[in-house]
């Protein structure tokens, strides 16, 4: 062992006697995590003491590891793909809308067994303020669950369960603040604090508004610390200050404490919030990277079995860098949402045009060695339409004209749109706004007069998942869009949910329609076989995995979107009609790319396909998988 690691892993032996795999890993990735400290901390006297408790925080963590996570830490060293393969296949759900309490989550396993998931998040579960606490994003202890959900035993029982149900478990961990009511909100060395207004002010003039409606500007006064606090969200949201390193070393004793109840995936929210730097937007500063590449080290050495997924909804030259790009390449998070993908699928299906799809797409940066997407259709939270003006040049459009268009479509003011949406947030001196709505009530479920709509709306949603499926990442289900839950508007009656219509699309599960998934004359039943259709087509398909070539194909039909993969001589070719007429492709696409047309492509759509001289026609919304 080199003698610099050596000087520490002296200290941290003494709690993980005789474990060969701890001091591998203490070995191996000991620079990975004492370099971005010393660049962080290297001059601040609290570091000495603050190292030395996060050394002794890995190794109890390591040492109290049962056998069980042992194992699986062994051999997802040995499978790093485990979240990249074709047959993940996530489920995002609230612990209470869903099943009340962790123990009600462990009774309805089989049903996420049945759908075929490998992956449940379960939304923020850590004991948070009262309400209003943005939906647990305001957490008072990280060693605790809330209450009305369970204990840390029943998080560490279902983990547990769903181990052996062949399901990882993500959970949310809230870097960036912590609820004003947290005992480190008393600390103000925890807290970025200004005795006047002269520092918020100068930030202020480069920050963007997050909640410009609800949560205007960035900084709430607190008579407490008789001071401004930095409240990037809502003012009971006190960012914490990660200059200090107490609290790098604070939650990190969080994240680790969340491994010992056997979490597998941490899912980092608001990750890029975590530096602030006077004159710029306070995103994505490099120092983040530093934070992250540390955090994901402490990991590694602990427990390599957990796997980070970055929350970063940002631009694609800022977003790629939190999957580990440059000196931080394999370093940082395992997976990233492809905010821009889900985007613009919504974007081409108000549309009914994949010219600003395929093209944004073909200008994406490859994710780094290693890392993969979470592909996704909807989640939680409000839809951004992140539409640059360089990717709407690029197909001749305007981008501010065409995100207006998208509010205006998606809150259904737009005529001849099939959404029955709504604006969050929106800017009266644009027009701007982001929308808010669930899966089915965006795609025309909610709107649908007649069967006609009906179907045509449950081609919509199938076709968003379709591509989300296809692209290579792990896709994840939104609850309730397997049965496509409608917008539920009880959050109205609610005073401290009123003014956040993000919750008009957090519907409680409604077990009632989920009885009749297997009815294919229902819609819950033609939405569950879809799905169910896609998961096995997925797992039938290795070019599906995330390290194959993505490579968005212009099929010479404006309506129709077409994805090529590729992956060790495996190949998939997927079309997709956004238009709610019937569209041709020329079979020249299909055949200069080697694939032929079979009846096995429209089995994934559920409808026939075949040729029409010398092209195929895609009957509206459909889409088809080929494989070559
Ligand atoms: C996240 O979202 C959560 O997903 C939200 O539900 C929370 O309200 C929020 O953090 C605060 O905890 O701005 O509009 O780049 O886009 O962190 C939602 C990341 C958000 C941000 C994201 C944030």
């Amino acid at each position: 062992m080199r003698a610099e690691v050596r000087a520490d892993y002296e200290a941290a032996l003494e709690w993980v006697a005789g474990d060969d795999a701890f001091a591998v890993r203490f070995e191996r990735f000991f620079t990975e995590l004492r370099d971005p400290l010393h660049t962080l901390y290297g001059d601040d006297d609290r570091f000495a003491l603050a190292w030395d408790r996060l050394l002794q925080a890995i190794a109890t963590t390591a040492a109290e590891r049962p056998r069980e996570l042992r194992m699986l830490d062994h051999e997802r060293e040995v499978t790093p793909d485990w979240l990249q393969r074709e047959q993940a296949v996530g489920y995002v759900t609230y612990v209470d809308k869903f099943a009340g309490t962790l123990s009600g989550v462990r009774e309805r396993l089989p049903y996420l067994r049945e759908l075929g998931v490998t992956y449940l998040h379960l939304m923020p579960l850590l004991a948070a303020r009262p309400a209003p606490n943005d939906g647990g994003y305001a957490v008072v202890d990280y060693g605790a669950v809330e209450p009305s959900m369970g204990t840390m035993d029943d998080l560490a029982a279902l983990a547990s369960d769903l181990r052996e149900a062949g399901m990882a478990l993500c959970v949310d961990l809230v870097l960036n603040h912590v609820a004003a009511e947290h005992p480190w909100a008393r600390d103000p060395a925890f807290l970025c604090t200004f005795a006047d207004r002269a520092e918020p002010d100068a930030f202020e003039r480069t920050l963007p508004d997050v909640f410009p409606d609800t949560a205007p500007g960035s900084f709430s006064w607190s008579e407490e610390h008789r001071s401004w606090i930095w409240t990037t969200f809502n003012t009971y949201q006190w960012d914490l200050d990660y200059t200090n390193p107490d609290v790098f070393v604070a939650m990190a004793e969080a994240m680790l404490g969340l491994a010992r109840a056997g979490v597998d995936v941490l899912r980092l929210d608001a990750a890029p919030f975590l530096w602030k730097r006077l004159g710029t937007n306070c995103q994505n500063q490099p120092e983040v990277h530093e934070l992250l590449q540390a955090f994901r080290a402490a990991m590694r050495i602990a427990a390599p079995a957990v796997a980070f997924k970055a929350e970063a909804i940002v631009a694609p030259k800022d977003l790629v860098p939190y999957l580990g790009t440059g000196k931080h390449e394999g370093k940082e998070c395992d997976l990233a949402y492809h905010n821009v993908l889900m985007v613009l699928l919504w974007s081409a299906l108000a549309s009914g045009r994949v010219g600003l799809m395929t093209s944004t797409l073909l200008a994406m940066p490859t994710v780094p060695p290693g890392a993969g997407w979470l592909t996704y259709v909807r989640c939680h939270d409000d839809i951004g339409w992140a539409i640059t003006p360089e990717d709407a040049a690029r197909v001749g459009e305007d981008a501010y004209l065409h995100r207006r268009f998208l509010a205006d479509w998606y809150a259904g003011e737009f005529p001849g749109s099939f959404a029955r949406g709504a604006r969050f947030q929106a800017d009266p001196r644009t027009g701007e706004a982001r929308s808010s709505g669930t899966c089915a009530s965006l795609a025309g479920l909610e709107s649908a007069p007649d069967e006609l709509a009906t179907e045509l709306a449950i081609r919509r949603i199938l076709l968003l998942y379709a591509i989300a499926f296809a692209h290579g990442g792990l896709p994840l289900i939104y609850m309730g869009d397997e049965l496509g839950l409608f917008n539920d508007a009880s959050y109205l009656e609610d005073p401290d949910k009123a003014d956040d219509n993000r919750w008009m699309h957090r519907p409680a599960m409604d077990w009632e329609a989920a009885e009749r998934r297997h009815d294919p004359d229902t819609v819950e039943g033609q939405l569950w076989g879809g799905l169910r259709r896609l998961i096995t087509a997925r797992r039938s398909t290795p070019a599906i995995h995330v390290q194959g070539a993505v490579e968005p194909v212009w099929t010479g039909n404006d309506h129709v979107f077409g994805l090529s993969r590729a992956q060790a001589g495996e190949r998939l070719l997927v079309l997709g009609n956004f238009s709610p007429t019937p569209q041709p492709v020329g079979l020249g696409v299909l055949q200069e790319r080697g694939f032929e047309l079979t009846a096995a492509a429209g089995a994934v759509d559920g409808r026939p396909v075949e040729p029409y001289h010398d092209f195929v026609v895609l009957a509206p919304y459909q889409h088809l998988w080929l494989s070559g």
